[in-house]
Parts: C-alpha cells; structure tokens; sequence
C-alpha cells in the first residue's frame, strides 16, 4: 500500500482508505471522527477537568471533559452529512438526523471512555461502531467498520473496516499516518487484564483466572478500555476481562459502545470475544443501554474462560441493563 513518492509508512489515512477503495462515504465518518479526536486530544491536554453538573443514561457524573467530547462528534457527524442515526454513551436515546436513510451510516461512538483517568494523567480513549443503514440495534457482526482512538503518550488510531486491523499514528502536524499494517493476534499469551472486584467473581471466572496465574501471566489493568485492550492487541498476546459478579450479573461494559466495536476488531486481528458463554458479535441487543460481561483477547483463552464457565453451577449472566 503506497503512493507514488511515498513509502508505505508515510502514507496517509484518508489515502490509506481511497488505496484500499473503501466507499467514500465511510471513507467521510472514518476522517471526521479522526479530525474530531484532534480536538479531543487537545482539550485532554488543556481542558477543564472539572464536572459538569450532569449525569448520564448509567446515573454517572459527567465530568466536563465527557460532554464536551461529546459535542465535538456530534457536530462532526452532523455536518458529515452521510450519518442515518447516532447513539453516544453520553447520552440517552439514539439521535435521528437522516432516520430512514439505508444509504447512511449510523454510529455509536462512547467519545471519551475512561475519562475518570485523566484526573491521574492515565490513557484514554474514543471507541467507535459503524453501521451502514439507519439500524443501531443489531448484533455487532454486522459492523462495517469499528475503530477507537487511544490519547496516551502517542495519540493512535486503530482501524477495521473488516479487511484486518491497521494502526495510524498522529503526527507532528496531527495527521494520521499507518504504522502497523495487519496487526495479528497470536492463539494465547501471558498477560490478564482482569476488571470487576475479584472477590465478587463467580467460582468460574476465579478459577479461570488461577489458570492464567499459573501458566505465569501478568497482570495489567489501567482501569482504561481502550488502552488495556491497546497493549493486549499490539503485543498479540494476552487477555481482557470484565466477567459477571455476584452483584451485577451483566459485568459492567456497554455493549454497543465498548464491547461491540472491540470484539470486531480483535476478531479481524485473528481474537475472540465471547461473554463466556455467547460470541459478543451475535448478541441481539434490546436495549441502547445493554451491558454484558466480557472475555476478549487471545482465542484459546477466551475458549479456556468458557470451559471454565461452562462447569459453572450458577446460572449465567443474561445480556441486559447493568
Ligand atoms: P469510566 O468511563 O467511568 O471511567 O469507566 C471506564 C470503563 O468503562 C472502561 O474504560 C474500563 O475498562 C472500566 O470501566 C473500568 O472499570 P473499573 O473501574 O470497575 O475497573
């Protein structure tokens, strides 16, 4: 993949996406969304870190950095022209602006998750789900494109449109340009990634988690989505979790904010994503608001957790509101 006078690293995203002859329109929410993370990224730097004096669909405090976010895509999406529906995680029913339209995209997009984290300068990130036609209730298999943008001490931007799992990394004129080219996971790793209070897992998921002890893997786990998930998909190796507890059964991650758009994108880099007992993909979402708990990563320890889950005597967690 290269332009003429251009090696193949220097290459841009929006030529990556003309390149690899992407529709035009797809091509548009991609380059928006990433021109947005431009601003998001410098309000991380020097914004307000303040609260907003509101709460969102989950009854969590909205800090200012949340909201404002949240604008910057809004108006993105907006004036993109080519959106049929658009969910945020900030807030709480899908936003019409061309209903209908089957020839539109429709996005849900949690625009600064983690945002708790830049309180105590950690990552964070804006994770995106694209859909072609106006229908944001479906399972997750069907995405046409899934995306998140990681503000860490680089800001990147990691990218499937279903042909693979590439890395564009922002440079010093704040343009995107490819780093990695078909990122791979491999079939197991060493590093668990555990969220949730562990003594309220289930007998499965600690027993799972004694497996991953004792074949030696590390732990890390930033309290971020985007860049947890980040390091278990750039090394190819290890596994994310945020299982059902005692007392919430559906785990804690949105399905169609956070979950969804990860799962495609670990299963276009060769990984899995189950609840334990269900492929996040082919969940039928009923609510805007669905949780449910996650196993993400290398397959053959996603495969593991569910053997694990499986000789469970508790009954499973059902995908639903947290
Ligand atoms: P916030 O956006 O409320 O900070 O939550 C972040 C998050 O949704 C996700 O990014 C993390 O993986 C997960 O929650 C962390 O949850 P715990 O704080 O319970 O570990």
């Amino acid at each position: 993949m290269s332009e003429p006078g251009k090696t193949k690293f220097q290459i841009d995203l929006r030529h990556y996406l003309r390149e690899t002859e992407e529709d035009r329109d797809l091509t548009r929410v991609i380059c928006e969304m990433a021109d947005a993370s431009k601003y998001i990224v410098n309000s991380i730097r020097t914004g307000d870190l303040g609260v907003a004096g509101t709460s969102n669909l989950y009854g969590e405090q909205q800090l200012a950095l949340d909201v404002l976010s949240d604008r910057i895509i809004r108006k993105r999406m907006l004036h993109s022209g080519v959106i049929a529906n658009l969910a945020s995680e900030e807030t709480s029913e899908i936003i019409p602006m061309d209903p209908e339209c089957e020839e539109k995209y429709s996005v849900a997009y949690d625009p600064l998750d983690g945002s708790s984290l830049v309180d105590v300068n950690l990552a964070v990130g804006t994770i995106v789900s694209i859909y072609k036609g106006p229908n944001l209730m479906q399972p997750g298999r069907n995405q046409v494109a899934a995306m998140y943008i990681l503000y860490g001490p680089r800001t990147t931007l990691v990218l499937s449109t279903g042909k693979g799992v590439h890395e564009f990394s922002m440079n010093q004129l704040m343009e995107y340009t490819l780093t990695r080219e078909n990122v791979r996971m491999e079939s197991s790793g060493k590093i668990y990634s555990p969220g949730g209070q562990r003594n309220l897992y289930t007998p499965g998921t600690e027993n799972f988690v004694r497996f991953m002890e004792e074949k030696g893997a590390k732990l890390r786990y930033s309290g971020g989505f985007v860049p947890d998930i980040n390091q278990i998909l750039m090394k190819g190796k290890g596994i994310f979790l945020y299982p059902h507890l005692q007392n919430a059964p559906q785990g804690k991650l949105r399905l169609l904010y956070e979950l969804n758009p990860m799962a495609f994108l670990v299963e276009q880099a060769g990984g899995a994503a189950s609840t334990g007992r269900q492929r996040i993909l082919d969940i039928e979402p009923k609510r805007i608001d669905d949780c449910a708990p996650v196993f993400i990563g290398c397959r053959n320890d996603v495969a593991k957790a569910e053997e694990y889950l499986r000789s469970e005597k508790a009954p499973m967690a059902a995908v639903g509101k947290a």
